[in-house]
């Protein structure tokens, strides 16, 4: 095992993926069956022909929300839509085509777990209830790539109002979509899907928590995670799990995807630090989409104004991974 001290951007993309980790553990065989029998379900359908226009486009652009600005310019709108982890599609940041294949009507969100009033969400009647505003975030990946990003959505807090979570809901666990005849990365068998990620109910409620509809001024491309994604943006990417289909309240703290898969890489909590290195590779710089410009990492990706008070102890490792 190497443990390189070079950021993220300076080692091959395959080195950096948790699956090259995972790969290097588990037997070589395995792999290649998964790729065989992606390559031969990749071969069978087309990409989904002309899709029908977006029932909830004329919602957009929403009013922007003063109180968020950046400190750097806005990543550009094509570099964002092609760079993307969507493993779901494959561990390849060349994902949005395969992407198209995911089909986002109909569509529903199951709200359940501890709260008094559980309901299945129609997405179209969700959005349309919600109050939606845009909204200007860094993003900040765990592999130390950064954007900027105009999101559309509401806060998780809108959502909570109306299924009323109950005094013993401790965390929110979410759940992407689980469809293996689509979503080709899905037929890796050896990653623990459907994809989960999880909140405690503070940061959950915390303002900058927010549930995403749309981007750029228009509704979410699939390949950004619609039609409903999470942006919790002074945490590692990788929180900001995609393309949702159950949010559930809980007394236990949900075991998440990566954390599963690679624990001694990816924990639950995973707020931006740049003084806590990967353990492959630095934390203390980000290098920017689109323009490559390397600039300081910021603890809490800059959101500390918001957030910090959530983390007793800003020397604990166990709060930046
Ligand atoms: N369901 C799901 N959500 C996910 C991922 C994923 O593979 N599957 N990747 C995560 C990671 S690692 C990052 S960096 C962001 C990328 O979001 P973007 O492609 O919209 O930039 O999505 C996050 N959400
Ligand atoms: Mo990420």
């Amino acid at each position: 095992m190497h443990y390189l001290r070079k950021p993220g951007w300076a080692i091959p993309e395959r080195e950096a993926t948790p699956e090259a980790v995972f790969m290097r553990r588990r037997t070589f065989l395995a792999g290649s069956l998964g790729a065989i029998a992606g390559g031969l379900l990749g071969l069978r359908g087309p990409v989904q022909a002309a899709e029908p226009e977006d029932p909830t486009r004329d919602l957009y652009p929403a009013p922007r929300n003063p109180a968020f600005t950046l400190d750097r310019p806005l990543t550009d709108e094509n570099v964002a839509a092609s760079y993307n982890n969507f493993y779901e599609f494959g561990p390849m940041k060349t994902v949005a085509w395969l992407a198209q294949r995911l089909k986002i009507r109909p569509w529903q969100v199951r709200v359940e777990g501890l709260v008094r009033k559980p309901k299945t969400f129609d997405i179209d009647e969700l959005i349309r209830a919600m109050p939606l505003e845009e909204r200007l975030y860094r993003f900040r990946c765990v592999e130390a790539w950064a954007m900027a990003v105009p999101w559309t959505g509401f806060p998780f807090a809108a959502l909570v109002k109306k299924v009323e979570p109950l005094s013993d809901a401790r965390y929110v666990k979410f759940t992407t979509f689980l469809d293996r005849t689509v979503a080709l990365g899905q037929l890796r068998f050896w990653y623990p899907w459907p994809y989960v990620e999880g909140l405690t109910m503070a940061e959950a409620m915390n303002e900058l928590t927010l549930l995403v509809t749309g981007v750029y001024g228009h509704p979410l491309p699939k390949q950004h995670g619609a039609p409903l994604r999470l942006i919790v943006p002074w945490k590692y990417g990788f929180k900001s799990i995609k393309s949702i289909v159950a949010i559930e309240f809980t007394r236990e703290r949900p075991k998440t995807f990566w954390e599963t898969l690679v624990p001694h890489e990816y924990g639950f909590w995973a707020n931006v630090n740049p003084a806590f290195a990967h353990p492959r590779w630095s934390q203390a710089e980000e290098r920017m989409l689109g323009t490559d410009e390397v600039r300081p990492t910021l603890i809490f990706n800059g959101y500390g104004e918001w957030v910090a008070g959530l983390y007793p102890d800003l020397n604990d490792r166990r709060y930046f991974m």
